[in-house]
């Protein structure tokens, strides 16, 4: 066994920062083996060991700028008889930096109206890697040294940059392709004279070509990577983070920018991926239909215990489909409420009337078999109320018959039985079905049939209380009548203030499909109705 020195080994430029130490004292390590991930304007490069053995010593700390020939590790080396320490380097990194380009013979500036330019991939450093990144497709105008493709080798990973702007014609790369020095990437339109690249300055050749036979050019290779380290596959942000730990991500299907990095300048460390799996794993599952498509941000999820004593239900599948059902309304339609109070003093004296009757009957008289039939008689009138939207918002669909849900409390949530062709139905049979759908919408024996072919909901909260409220619209219908408790209330008949009683009305509407004049005409034509019943019969 002997001690060896290992130094740092040509990086390229003016080599990098330590971003990341891979090794400690103790570690047994192969040749090849990562010690420093090193960081430059240019690259992320790993840097390995030359030799098989057992680290003493890490010499380069984190955040030290390292360059060719600097101490980096001490290593007892395996199967070496030498008895004296040695100083060896570190094998170049095959694709850490690679070489600048020579400046190219043949590109010149040219005058011509457009050219058409081939760029290549410049020298990596010899092997060949894969394309990890597409950031142009074919049509995009670039700039000169946008970032063509993403390159990214066991050592470094690189960007290609384009040598020219212009306008992508063809697109010779894919995801996956293995590529090397001279390897065709884009074709390139350029407009006007050619100059030489950006990125690989040139001498301008002294005479410009004949504007009459302007011969396509074949493009050196581009200078490799001019911009920092690159960004995360799927998304734009800047991701710092070595190719090792970009591997990792790619294989698990991990979003980097969403990884909050643990190292210098929020560098992401293979800890931190650990981490972040981690703590997706022990989240919950998010329901797909509270975030799915709508494109907002998700409301952050809060650990309630640490203020205090907390117990989780899990909501059953009717509360978690109407959750959905509401969600999704509330996000397609732009709702507007329209609030009236009708005067149902003379309904409410005729029902009251028909109590005896009523009894006889095995019926209870509500006030929502007399709002069913004022609902219809305005659906009549206007339609618009009476419709849906097509899908693509082009054309309204009329429907020529009258259904209408009623909203239902039930210990399970909230259930809509539909009342089918109300128009046709008198008061006695409108209240007897009412009180059938309400009965098995509470004793789970609704069918689906009945809870489809709705034209209009009605959702009553009179029986508790309220003043008002902004009922959600049941879509695909295009607008729902919210009642709240009706009251007694003084009104100002010309003379003196008579005691009315007063329902109160909240008409929620899609404002895609109706305007704010025609939901306040249908407001006030309801609260005529059954401010005198006998209009219905008209
Ligand atoms: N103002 C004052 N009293 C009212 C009233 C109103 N707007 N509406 C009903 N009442 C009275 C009824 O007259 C009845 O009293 P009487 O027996 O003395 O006549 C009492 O309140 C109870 O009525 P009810 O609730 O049993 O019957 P209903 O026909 O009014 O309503 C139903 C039936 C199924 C709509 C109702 O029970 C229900 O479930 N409502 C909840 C709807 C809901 O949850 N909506 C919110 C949906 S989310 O937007």
């Amino acid at each position: 066994m002997a001690e060896e020195l290992v130094k740092i080994p040509d990086l390229g430029g003016d080599g990098g920062e330590v971003v990341e130490i891979n090794v400690a004292p103790g570690d047994r390590i192969s040749a090849e083996e990562t010690v420093l991930t090193v960081e430059s304007d240019k690259a992320t490069m790993e840097i390995p060991s030359p030799v098989t053995g057992k680290v003493i010593e890490v010499l380069a700390k984190m955040g030290d700028t390292v360059s060719e020939g600097m101490d980096m590790l001490r290593i007892e080396v395996e199967g070496s008889a030498a008895s004296e320490p040695e100083a060896r380097e570190a094998t170049p990194v095959p694709a850490a930096q690679p070489e600048p380009v020579a400046a190219p013979a043949v590109e010149a500036a040219v005058e011509t109206a457009s050219q058409t330019i081939e760029v290549r991939v410049p020298d990596i450093g010899g092997d060949r890697a894969p394309v990890v990144e597409i950031s142009v497709a074919v049509g995009d105008e670039i700039q000169a040294d946008d970032a063509l493709i993403t390159l990214e080798s066991d050592k470094a990973t690189m960007e290609v940059p384009s040598t020219h702007a212009g306008k992508v014609t063809a697109l010779h790369v894919n995801m996956g392709d293995e590529l090397g020095e001279g390897d065709l990437v884009v074709t390139i339109e350029v407009q006007g004279a050619v100059a030489t690249p950006v990125s690989a300055p040139a001498p301008v050749a002294e005479k410009p070509a004949p504007v009459s036979a302007p011969a396509p050019v074949a493009q050196k290779p581009a200078a490799p990577a001019a911009a920092a380290p690159v960004a995360a596959p799927t998304t734009g942000g800047v991701v710092y983070a070595g190719p090792a730990v970009r591997r990792i991500s790619r294989e698990f299907g991990i979003d980097l920018t969403q990884v909050k990095g643990t190292g210098p300048k929020s560098r992401i460390l293979k800890e931190d991926i650990q981490n972040f799996v981690k703590e997706q794993l022990a989240k919950p599952a998010t329901p797909a239909a509270a975030v799915a498509g709508s494109g907002i941000p998700a409301i952050p999820e809060i650990d309630f215990s640490q203020w205090g004593e907390i117990e989780i239900l899990p909501l059953n599948k009717l509360r978690q489909i109407a959750a959905e059902n509401f969600q999704r309304s509330w996000l397609n339609i732009p709702h507007v409420t329209q609030h009236d109070e009708a005067d149902i003093t003379e309904l409410e004296a005729f029902r009251k009337a028909q109590k005896a009757i009523a009894e006889a009957k095995g019926v209870r008289l509500t006030p929502l078999p007399f709002l069913l039939k004022a609902a219809a008689y305005a659906l009549r009138e206007m339609p618009q109320f009476c419709s849906s939207l097509s899908a693509d918002g082009t054309s309204r669909i009329l429907k020529k018959y009258i259904n209408i849900g009623i909203a239902v409390d039930t210990p399970d949530g909230l259930m809509v039985p539909v009342i089918k062709d109300v128009d046709h139905k008198g008061l006695w049979e409108l209240a007897a079905e009412c009180a059938e759908l309400a009965d098995k919408a509470r004793n789970k024996k609704l069918k689906p049939a009945e809870m489809k072919g709705g034209c209009f909901t009605l959702s009553s909260l009179g029986s508790i209380g309220g003043t008002g409220f902004t009922p959600i619209v049941n879509a695909p219908e295009v607008a729902i009548l919210g009642i709240s408790k009706a009251a007694i209330k003084p009104h100002w008949n010309g003379s003196e203030f008579v005691p009315r009683l007063m329902l109160p009305l909240s008409l929620s509407y899609d404002h895609r499909a109706v305007n704010g004049a025609e939901a306040a005409h249908f407001a006030v034509l309801l609260s005529t109705l059954l401010a005198d019943i006998r209009k219905l019969l008209l």
